[in-house]
């Protein structure tokens, strides 16, 4: 409350200002003493826009030293590198550009301001200028564009055969994620008019590779191991943010999008480096997706890989969760399924599979 008295205060002094500044020009022209062809108005302009470059000069820098180290979390996985050398690369190069043009700007605008008298200098042209300020920027353009394409390729690129393959949806307002489970190294097919209350992911029942799939509540992954993140979306456009891991990926809906990494820090030794205990990697969202946006927060533990393992064996397969899904599963499979899903605790037909 006591913020919005302040902007209305702010707000009415600079109306009083404007107002007491047109009545001193109206009061000039009835005296007939307002002789110049500029007004003062000039002069308080130019002062007033190298006042503005000091005051959103000081903004940028103490903005950037003050949250340094939230853009600038320790890294966690091994392509991490190459994300923040092409970030801080292009950051640099436009970052001191961006200052000189800037300061240069706002300085002529007040050197040249208008004075009687005064005489511009006729410069038409000049060929070599234009020739070096057109091919410097493109050399350097693409160079950032080479460096950022070669960090793309890198995440995109096809996963290796034996990759750890999760599949990440969003939707409003959580994530959820699927694995192939332990039976086979598939996930199931889905299709998006099976989706319902109970059937998040749409699994498609009749496909044999869903069988096995599990949904935790937390992701995790190994360490040191190759992960392909499949992605999507359920109802509007969110975006996979995984912050330390340098991992940041629309999830569309019907475009299935992808990210390779390999996460090269545990949860305890993350916690190690940092001192802090209580500390957590997450998944959040990077994209407005409505009211809850805010709440998309999925908590991911990354592990030694037999802790991740032992981890892996030990979830519930969403079937054995969901059995009255099993009538959706066609007759003819209904016994595989349960063997598969772990319903029937039956070695005998395990091992005969
Ligand atoms: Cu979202």
């Amino acid at each position: 409350m006591f913020k919005v008295i302040i902007a209305i205060g702010v707000v009415l002094l600079v109306i009083i200002l404007l107002t007491l500044f047109r009545i001193g020009t109206l009061v000039n022209v009835v005296k007939g003493t307002n002789k110049e062809k500029v007004g003062s108005s000039n002069k308080i302009n130019a002062g007033l826009l190298l006042l503005f470059m000091f005051v959103a000069f000081g903004l940028f820098f103490w903005y950037s030293i003050v949250y340094f180290d939230d853009y600038t979390l320790p890294q966690a996985s091994e392509h991490a590198s190459s994300v923040d050398f092409a970030f801080w690369l292009t950051m640099g190069l436009t970052g001191v550009v961006f200052v000189v043009t800037n300061v240069l700007l706002f300085i002529f605008s007040f050197k040249y301001q208008h004075k009687e008298g005064g005489r511009g200098k006729f410069y038409p042209d000049n060929t070599k200028l234009e020739i070096l300020w057109t091919v410097v920027p493109a050399i350097t353009l693409a160079g950032l564009v080479l460096t950022g394409l070669s960090a793309w390729n890198n995440i995109t690129s096809k996963a290796s055969d034996d990759a750890e393959v999760v599949e990440v949806m969003g939707y409003q307002f959580a994530w959820g994620v699927r694995y192939p489970g332990n039976k086979d190294a598939e996930l199931g097919a889905y299709d998006y008019r099976l989706i319902d209350a109970s059937n998040q992911f749409g699994i498609d029942l009749t496909d044999e590779n869903s069988y096995d799939d599990f949904m935790p509540l937390e992701l995790h992954l190994p360490k040191g191991k190759e992960v392909l993140m499949k992605i999507r979306a359920r109802d509007v456009i969110h975006s996979v943010f995984m912050p330390h891991f340098r991992v940041k990926m629309d999830a569309v809906p019907g475009m299935p999008t992808h990210f390779k990494f390999t996460p090269n820090k545990t949860t305890q030794e993350m916690r190690d480096e940092l001192g802090d205990p209580e500390f957590d990697y997450f998944i959040t969202c990077t994209e407005i997706c409505g009211r809850g946006h805010f709440s998309m927060k999925l908590k991911v533990v990354i592990e030694e890989p037999e802790a991740y393992e032992a981890w892996k064996a030990e979830q519930p397969t969403w079937l054995k969760l969901n059995e009255d899904y099993l009538e959706k599963v066609p007759a003819e499979k209904r016994e595989l399924a349960k063997i598969k899903a772990g319903i029937e605790d039956n070695t005998e037909t395990e091992a005969s599979l």
